[in-house]
């Protein structure tokens, strides 16, 4: 029997993943807040938690560093899902992918509108498909501000309630999609661990449902 690895990252994902964990089984023997190993044992022998990066997850399951991961599905879409299955929807972390910026921007000028954000792909694909001409400039975090010093005319972020736009004089202008978090597998992890990775998914599965049924 191999150990499954199961890249989770820290903070918003990691705590609202544990009682989908905990209601199949499986608890973390640590917590990431008063531990620094990146390498999380469970109370199963047979399963331990990678801490990454949210962005580097789909990374770490597509070349098997980690068998699944927990994953927004922004992150996976900007990703592109290249060596992954995305079979389960935790209905966890939800929130919007936005178009956001001042009040009244008009979208739809002639002027070709620059456009600040960490999802340049995404962002690129959307703009293409509304035959929009922008130019993307990439950022790390803290996109909210960029508009403000004139880097940009647009975001495109993820917004849950919105208070950060609002706090910096910007709204949401364009929505793009609905988010929520994914278990993703390496796909070839799936054949050689098929049985341990499918017993896995039905408990998670079972758990995600009981949680919507009590919501
Ligand atoms: O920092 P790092 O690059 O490692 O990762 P990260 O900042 O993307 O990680 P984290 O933990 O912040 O987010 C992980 C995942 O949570 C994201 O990929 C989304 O799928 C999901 N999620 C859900 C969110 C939010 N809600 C959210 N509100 N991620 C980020 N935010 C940000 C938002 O961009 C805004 O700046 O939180 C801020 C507050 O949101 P408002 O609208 O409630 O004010
Ligand atoms: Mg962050």
């Amino acid at each position: 029997m191999s150990v499954l690895n199961i890249a989770l990252s820290k903070g918003r994902i990691f705590d609202e993943t544990l009682p989908l964990f905990a209601a199949a089984g499986i608890e973390p023997l640590e917590s990431p807040q008063s531990s620094r190993k990146l390498i999380l044992p469970s109370n199963r022998d047979d399963v331990q938690f990678l801490i990454v990066r949210a962005s580097d997850v789909p990374t770490y399951v597509q070349h098997g560093g980690a068998h699944l991961g927990v994953v927004g599905k922004d992150v996976l879409m900007e990703h592109g899902g290249d060596g992954l299955v995305e079979p389960l929807d935790l209905h966890i972390a939800k929130c919007r992918l936005m178009v956001a910026g001042f009040p009244n921007t008009n979208l739809n000028g002639a002027q070709r509108l620059r456009v600040a954000t960490k999802y340049a792909n995404c962002a690129r694909a959307h703009f293409a498909n509304h035959a929009r001409q922008v130019e993307i400039i990439k950022l790390y975090g803290s996109m909210e501000l960029a508009p403000l010093v004139g880097l940009c005319d647009l975001i495109v972020d993820v917004v849950d309630s919105g208070a950060t736009l609002a706090a910096n004089g910007l709204e949401p202008l364009e929505h793009i999609a609905d988010i929520s978090s994914r278990i993703v597998v390496n796909r070839a992890a799936l054949k050689t661990n098929n049985s341990q990775i499918s017993e896995l998914l039905t408990k998670l599965d079972a758990a995600v449902q009981q949680t919507i049924a009590q919501s």
